[in-house]
């Protein structure tokens, strides 16, 4: 069952694991702006296909140098001269890796500095919490390229901004940054400074769940957002029967009971 993960396989993404079972992916291309090329996507597609079954706990994903992602290589994109069928593929593996972010069932925490854009912000967008700083923008510029979406933005940039956002942001080329981006979803946390500081510590929050824990809320929630009510309710029961009976789980209500855990408290 356990899959490990060999570093020496990736090269455009710089894998650092932590002893509490977090891991530090960072696109490498600092030199590009992180723009994603095709190998990019397919190293995240090996990553985060083995994550799940590899003991990583949580994953922070970050860019390197002073922006987080520019979207698709523009770049391969034009030297490629791709057909349509080309494309489409392309776009298959961009889902796929994506698709593996968000249903994956390990909590995905982006480090979001600087320029989350175009496919970039696609790519954000498939993590489940994004942190921001004052350096940080968001925008799909794709409608000034000439080009559309491809890499799910229509459905999860969409489901955090509005459909009508969206398809201002792409008909006008508006830049979302500060206090606005964090009121439309974009972010969830805002920070003064680091981003990689308060990402790694929200994943090292996060690893102390029990992984069928995290597992249930970083795939099942997911899922149920694609259910009728009818179906999500049911999903959600069976999901729950699984979790919250999980002898790892006893051990934490007990706790609760002998009065030994933490009480929620008021935020000071
Ligand atoms: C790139 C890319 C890229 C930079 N593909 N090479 N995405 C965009 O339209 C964003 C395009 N990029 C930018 O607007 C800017 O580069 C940034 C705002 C991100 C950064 O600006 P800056 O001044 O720091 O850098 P730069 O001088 O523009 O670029 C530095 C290098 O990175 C340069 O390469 P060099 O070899 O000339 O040094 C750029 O060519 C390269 N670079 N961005 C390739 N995107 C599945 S569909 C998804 C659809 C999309 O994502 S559309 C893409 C939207």
């Amino acid at each position: 069952m356990t899959k490990t993960i060999d570093q020496s396989r990736f090269t455009h993404l710089d894998l650092d694991a932590h002893d509490d079972g977090v891991w530090v992916v960072t696109l490498n291309r600092a030199n590009k702006r992180n723009a994603l090329n095709l190998d990019t996507v397919d190293e995240l597609i090996d990553f985060f296909t083995a994550a799940p079954r590899a003991g990583v706990k949580a994953v922070v994903l970050a860019g390197s140098g002073d922006h987080f992602c520019a979207g698709l290589d523009l770049i391969e994109h034009h030297d490629e001269d791709r057909s349509p069928a080309d494309f489409m593929h392309v776009c298959l593996r961009w889902h796929e890796a994506f698709n593996k972010m968000e249903y994956g069932g390990v909590p995905v925490i982006a480090a979001c500095q600087g320029a989350v854009v175009g496919g970039g912000l696609e790519l954000a967008s498939a993590a489940h919490i994004r942190v921001m700083n004052e350096t940080t923008y968001f925008a799909l510029p794709e409608g000034q390229r000439g080009l559309f979406t491809g890499g799910g933005a229509t459905i999860r940039v969409a489901d955090l901004v509005g459909k009508d956002r969206m398809i201002d942001m792409m008909l006008t080329g508006r830049v979302y940054q500060g206090q606005e981006a964090l009121d439309l979803h974009l972010a969830q946390y805002m920070v003064e400074g680091s981003v990689m500081d308060k990402a790694l510590e929200i994943a090292r929050r996060t690893a102390e769940n029990l992984p069928l824990t995290n597992f249930a809320i970083c795939s099942a929630i997911s899922h149920m957002q694609n259910m009728s009510p009818l179906d999500a309710a049911y999903a959600e029961s069976v999901v729950a029967g699984v979790v919250n009976t999980q002898a790892p789980a006893r051990e934490r209500l007990a706790a609760f009971a002998d009065k030994s855990a933490a009480r929620v408290r008021r935020n000071d």
